[in-house]
């Protein structure tokens, strides 16, 4: 996989206003905030896109989501948020890095468009 603008946020190549890490997984916050509370959750794993997760990454996966749950209680969501994964172009992924998006802070509406 490429190079992309989270790994040189993980390696602190370029700075990001970062909420959360552990060993393998870090959350930021989006440069282009679409709610008042938005979140990126990103393995440190350079997977590209959730299709092209592995059996491999199944204790990976569910602590992308644990560690949602746990940074939703850290910034105090407590009246609730959205997780999103966009995958590929048609899903409206625009940076190759898996990601998880929390958004929060507004009541949001539904379908996205
Ligand atoms: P997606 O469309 O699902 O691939 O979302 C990518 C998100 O990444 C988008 O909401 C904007 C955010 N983003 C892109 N570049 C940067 C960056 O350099 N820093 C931060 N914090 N967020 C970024």
């Amino acid at each position: 996989m490429t190079d992309t603008i989270f790994s040189k946020i993980i390696r602190r190549e370029i700075p990001a206003d970062i909420v959360y890490e552990d060993n393998l997984c870090l959350a930021f916050r989006d440069v282009n905030p679409q709610a008042p509370v938005h979140v990126l959750v990103i393995p440190k794993e350079p997977i590209a896109k959730l299709s092209d997760a592995e059996s491999n990454h199944h204790a990976l996966m569910g602590h992308l989501l644990l560690t949602v749950k746990r940074v939703a209680e850290q910034l105090e969501l407590k009246n609730g948020y959205r997780v999103v994964i966009n995958c590929g172009e048609d899903g409206g992924q625009t940076v190759n890095h898996l990601h998880l998006h929390i958004l929060a802070g507004r009541s949001l509406g539904w379908p996205p468009g």
